[in-house]
């Protein structure tokens, strides 16, 4: 069956695209509008004409895979002109989520109605792109400078009751009769003439608009090329006349497209949906229903881990071995959640509604009736074992037993249980509340119906997550391993923490290597004992300097938390070069590169081979949501693509790196990761 089909009720023409699984807009769901947009104009007995779309929305966008491929005709904008050009009207109607290229066709129509539960957004900027079918000469002219600026440079969507009010949409129909409704309002605007099209308005020049949303997103926008293209052709709009607005447009989509950036977005767009499959484990199968989650311990990581339940509206029991930590913790969580209402993130009816989900008990034994049961204690593997076998006594049958651990054998928590299968690792990132990624640990017996379960809750409670395997440290934590330690060693050669830091937050990160070490605790994993000093770390430690808790760290921090380099951490690197016997040299900014960032990629590819992450695209989506590494350079693998493995090769090799197998394989083959 064709994906576009036509109708006539009376003189209206329906034009229906079924086009599964979001009706993006391929070559031939183009070629169909292109032939209904003739034969609408071709019969005379036909007024007017309504375009909808079956299945769970309107017209996802352009379709993502056509790009970087030979192009197939007709183009998206011409689909769009002949659209705006009938001179009979055209209405859209609009549900679920009509965005990109799919908000474009619908303002190229001439009128467009939505159902309340629609969104209408162009996204493309997310993609490292802009709207290239008119949408950033469109918006501005229907809508005025500031919101086509939201839009189309931040990305996000917006309701159809907002759309309306901006005048992006005529009217809202009732849920469940958006046909009905659309084609009761072609008839009956059928002869109303002139026709409203969108590229006859003139957009209002507003520089102030420009300015304040430029300074008000400077900081989000760092290191991003597709923001300021999009600011730049909605300024456009309102400069030149629609045919030269749309070259322009033309251009700089051209332009983005072209480059690294949108290919390392778009990369990570398909990457984060196909980490959610499981090579192994049928789409299929059956998932156990998970009602009520229970949480062992109520500190920064086990709150956090409850928040997300809590937010998602599924019940959680939360376990403390103290009452005073109990009330510590859950006090904490409505805070945070108090916070959160406070910024206008949630409404304020959500605080009272998440945390009345939730039941603080100091007994384990009352997670009996949970489905799902989070360990979020001390990392010592005799502790959780004890803990899994106390669980093994009081979880339900069928039960999903998981530990937060980020680096522990799951197989030997498992062996504390008589039901290893259900044992799995969900290793949440700080703070647990808000980090997207979710590494699922999957143990040598972890049931496929458990995997299935935990990553369908996984993207229940908005995270992506990812599978590992069992190894020290799993994917992430095992690579960043390889950047701290090099990052110590050059320390040891005379390069300062801040030199280090700033080539990573140039690069992109959210923060180096030891200002991430000051955020997270410089004392974890230290052995506590102030009188063994054998490194920079357990010197630090023994001084009180265990990070911005202590406002010193490897920096020193002030009230507010800012840092600056520090002339004491400065004196003890310089002890310990002495005592090396290590020269001082210079580090140039390329060895701190080379030195850092390559050896994660010699570790992705270990991890790889060792079949401990399914894909090498895996290995990107845990860096970019877990790590903050910039979704414009596309993860490590993805990076190391683009800077060529011959080249990362060589660079291990310079600094006496032993290098993967299947790196040097790759690279002597002239190959890339998938
Ligand atoms: C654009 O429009 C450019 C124009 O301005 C200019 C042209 C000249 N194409 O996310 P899901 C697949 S750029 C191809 O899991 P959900 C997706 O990969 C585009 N495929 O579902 C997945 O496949 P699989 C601007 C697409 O319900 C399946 O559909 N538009 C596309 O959680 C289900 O997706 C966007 O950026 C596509 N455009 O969310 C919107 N979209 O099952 C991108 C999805 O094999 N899409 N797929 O893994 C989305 O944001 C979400 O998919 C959506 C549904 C909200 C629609």
């Amino acid at each position: 069956m064709s994906v576009i089909t036509t109708e006539r009720q009376g003189d209206i023409f329906v034009i229906t695209s079924n086009n599964p699984p979001v009706n993006a807009l391929g070559a031939a769901v183009r070629q169909g509008l292109d032939a209904a947009m003739d034969e609408l104009a071709g019969d005379e007995s036909l007024k007017a004409a309504v375009i909808r779309c079956e299945g769970r929305t309107f017209f996802a966008g352009a379709d993502i895979t056509e790009f970087g491929k030979a192009p197939v005709g007709p183009d998206l904008r011409q689909v769009i002109d002949k659209i705006e050009a009938s001179d009979k009207p055209v209405v859209a109607a609009i549900h679920g989520t009509a965005l990109g290229g799919g908000c474009e066709v619908a303002l190229g129509c001439h009128y467009r109605i939505a159902i309340p539960s629609a969104v209408i957004g162009t996204p493309e900027v997310k993609l490292g792109l802009l709207p290239g079918a008119g949408g950033t000469q469109r918006i501005p002219r229907l809508a005025g400078v500031a919101l086509a600026l939201q839009m189309n440079a931040i990305g996000d969507p917006i309701p159809a009751a907002k759309a309306k009010e901006a005048g992006l949409i005529d009217r809202l129909a009732t849920e469940g009769q958006l046909a009905e409704d659309a084609i009761a309002f072609a008839r009956e605007i059928a002869y109303a003439r002139p026709l409203p099209r969108a590229s006859e308005k003139q957009a209002k020049p507003d520089p102030q608009a420009i300015e304040d949303f430029k300074a008000k997103n400077a900081r989000r926008f760092k290191g991003f090329d597709a923001p300021a293209a999009n600011i730049a052709c909605v300024e456009a709009a309102t400069r030149l006349p629609f045919e030269e607005g749309m070259a322009f447009e033309r251009q700089e989509f051209m332009k983005l497209m072209m480059g690294v950036q949108s290919a390392a977005q778009r990369h990570i767009f398909f990457a984060e949906r196909k980490a959610a499959k499981i090579d192994d484990v049928p789409e299929d199968t059956k998932l156990r229903e998970i009602r009520k989650v229970g949480v062992i311990g109520a500190g920064t990581m086990g709150g956090g881990i409850s928040m997300n339940f809590l937010s998602a509206g599924i019940p959680v029991t939360i376990v403390e071995m103290q009452q005073d930590a109990l009330d510590r913790g859950t006090g904490v969580m409505r805070k945070n959640y108090e916070g959160s209402a406070a910024k206008g993130r949630i409404k304020p009816e959500a605080v009272e509604k998440a945390m009345g989900l939730l039941t603080p008990t100091l007994s384990l034994d009352d997670l009996a009736d949970c489905d799902l049961i989070i360990e979020a204690v001390y990392e010592n593997m005799e502790v959780k074992k004890e803990l899994f076998g106390k669980l093994d006594a009081i979880a339900k049958p069928g039960a999903i037993l998981a530990s937060n651990t980020s680096y522990l054998n799951i197989d030997e928590i498992a062996s504390a249980t008589s039901r290893p299968g259900d044992v799995v690792g969900m290793h949440f990132f700080s703070p647990a509340n808000v980090m997207k990624l979710l590494e699922v640990v999957r143990g040598a017996k972890t049931a496929k119906d458990v995997l299935a379960t935990v990553m369908a809750i996984g993207k229940r409670i908005k995270k992506v997550p990812v599978v590992s395997g069992v190894c020290p440290g799993f994917i992430g934590n095992r690579m960043l391993s390889q950047r701290q330690q090099a990052a110590n060693a050059m320390l040891m050669q005379g390069a300062t923490p801040q030199q280090i830091d700033k080539v990573h937050t140039d690069f992109g990160m959210p923060m180096g290597p030891f200002q991430m070490s000051d955020l997270a605790g410089v004392d974890i994993g230290w052995h506590r004992d102030e009188s063994r000093i054998e490194s920079i770390r357990d010197a630090l430690c023994a001084e009180g300097r265990w990070g911005q808790k202590k406002q010193a760290g490897f920096y020193d921090y002030d009230e507010n938390r800012r840092p600056s380099p520090s002339p004491r951490v400065a004196e003890i690197i310089e002890e310990f070069r002495a005592k090396s016997g290590n020269d001082k040299r210079d580090t140039s900014d390329e060895e701190i590169v080379e030195r850092t960032l390559y050896p994660m990629v010699n570790e992705g590819a270990k991890i790889l081979a060792e079949g401990m992450a399914q894909r090498a695209s895996d290995i990107d989506v845990v860096w970019i949501y877990g790590y903050g590494w910039p979704v414009y350079r596309g993860g490590p693998m993805f990076w190391a693509n683009t800077e060529g493995l011959a080249k990362i090769v060589a660079g291990l090799e310079k600094h006496g790196y032993e290098v993967a197998p299947l790196l040097k394989e790759k690279a002597e083959k002239g190959e890339r990761f998938a």
